[in-house]
């Protein structure tokens, strides 16, 4: 195929831009404060290539490394391709030579065996490195001044997974990172490692055990106390990827579990809950414990977020028929059984953000993505075809909410949170917001906004320009200075 599909995959926000650039000192409207002073990364699915099939979908683009580089007001915006062996590889061929998502038996024999991943899901920063990751094969290492790939990253070859998910969870107080990687040894394997790396970076344990059927894990939590592995019932099947298929399916008729074992213990010690039938779950904000009770924020919804997951399993629901809550799940350790408490926190959304000191502790706030009412109806593009239009502050202690939307027909991407060392201060938010710029939902501006974390119905206290329209991220994380100064890889 020579040309891009027209569905929601490549349009509106998903339009391929392609463009590797560095743009100095963009145009800020408004005062930055001076404290903001770092890297916003962020990972960007663009496809380097037109698909081979007309079917594609977003999530099977090539990563591109994004970064906002903020000193008060002076803001530079660079981003390049992660050159993964798959990047490399079409690159050569000048063509794409790897097929569907996620199933290889849909790629040219002349790829065979080659690593699939695209590094597109989440920038993570750890042990002065920084990663592009994709929960369907290892993290590239990336230099964080230039941009440039270094490689799959292995833990200096004692790394034993195949995989590594694209949210693990850092402990602020210990530097540890804790993380997963599930179909560890191959395509369709119950197999799941779970890891946990020193505040170096060097990795000092991991695991395997079995989870109950083959599905997507694609967050998890961590807890003072404990490791959390909830289990949604998105399955995928060996056969149904030789016969060309998709790698997963929504199962609306089966349940959900929740594995939950001591964060520093043995894999034998976890105790599996079961759930819900059919529901689906992407991200949490966040997980605590009080020794006993377990409580985990979960953005849940009543059937799989992703329209290609649905249609797979033969679900038939339209995209604003899903519906959800921000859901806190509660587990009770001192007791026997395998059942939970669940009650609503908030309205539904996704794409959470926590401060990174409250990770696996009680916490006061967290920001997340929603859809205003008032909004009109969403700006196509982003990972599941529409954006959301608003971000809420929530309280989970008290229910209080507060709300940003953006202007009518905008589109908001998922904030990063900076921190500020003021402790009257409660910080800022960082997001791209995407506003139309004429009846071609291809064409509207991208700007960066910025927001007091605490006061988000004020709107942006600045706006960074970029003139021109970028292609929806999928995640993105905060770098402070002081950290970037540390970095291994050097300018
Ligand atoms: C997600 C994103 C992915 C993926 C699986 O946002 C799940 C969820 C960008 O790639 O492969
Ligand atoms: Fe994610």
């Amino acid at each position: 195929m020579g040309a891009f599909p027209k569905s929601i995959h490549f349009i509106g926000t998903n339009t391929p831009r392609r463009v590797e650039m560095s743009v100095r000192n963009l145009e800020v409207e408004g005062e930055i404060p001076a404290e903001i002073d770092g890297a916003f990364f962020r990972a960007v699915p663009d496809n380097a290539n037109a698909p081979m099939f007309e079917d594609d979908i977003a999530l099977n683009a090539d990563g591109m490394v994004a970064r906002f580089n903020i000193t008060g007001n002076q803001v530079d915006y660079d981003i390049k391709y992660v050159e993964t062996e798959r990047y490399l590889a079409e690159k050569e061929a000048r063509r794409a030579l790897f097929g569907q998502y996620r199933n290889p038996f849909t790629d040219d024999p002349s790829v065979k065996g080659k690593d699939r991943t695209l590094a597109n899901t989440t920038p993570v920063w750890h042990g002065g490195r920084l990663f592009m990751t994709k929960e369907d094969g290892r993290g590239y290492e990336v230099n964080p001044h230039t941009l440039e790939t270094i490689g799959a990253w292995d833990y200096f070859g004692a790394l034993k997974s195949e995989t590594f998910t694209a949210h693990p969870r850092i402990d602020d107080e210990t530097g540890e990172m804790f993380f997963f990687g599930y179909e560890a040894d191959g395509l369709c394997s119950l197999e799941v490692a779970y890891g946990i790396a020193d505040k170096d970076g060097k990795l000092t344990s991991e695991q395997w055990f079995k989870q109950p059927y083959c599905s997507t894990i694609h967050d998890f939590c961590i807890t003072e106390k404990y490791a959390i592995f909830p289990i949604y019932p998105t399955t995928a099947d060996i056969d149904r990827l030789k016969e060309g298929g998709a790698h997963w399916a929504h199962q609306q008729d089966l349940e959900c579990w929740v594995g939950i074992m001591p964060r520093y213990g043995k894999v034998e010690e976890m105790r599996w809950f079961k759930g819900p039938k059919g529901v689906s779950a992407f991200h949490f904000i966040n997980a605590f414990d009080d020794g006993e009770l377990v409580h985990m924020d979960v953005c849940l919804s009543d059937t799989n977020a992703f329209q290609f997951m649905r249609e797979a399993g033969g679900v038939e629901r339209h995209q604003m028929d899903v519906k959800g809550a921000l859901t806190r799940w509660t587990f009770d350790m001192s007791k026997p059984g395998d059942s939970f408490e669940s009650r609503d926190l908030g309205p539904p959304g996704d794409l959470p953000r926590l401060p990174d000191a409250d990770q696996g502790r009680p916490y006061r706030r967290a920001w997340y993505l929603s859809m205003n009412p008032e909004g009109g109806p969403p700006m196509p593009g982003g990972p599941v075809g529409a954006n959301f239009n608003a971000i809420i502050r929530i309280e989970p202690g008290n229910g209080r909410i507060s709300m940003m939307g953006v202007p009518p027909g905008a589109g908001v991407s998922e904030p990063a949170f900076v921190p500020s060392a003021d402790p009257e201060n409660g910080g800022w938010l960082l997001s791209v917001v995407d506003q139309p710029n004429g009846p071609d939902p291809s064409n509207y501006l991208s700007e960066l906004w910025v927001m007091e974390a605490d006061n988000v119905e004020k709107g942006p206290i600045a706006k960074v320009k970029l003139n021109m329209p970028l292609r929806s991220q999928v995640h993105g994380t905060w770098v402070a200075r002081a950290k970037l100064d540390t970095s291994v890889q050097k300018a």
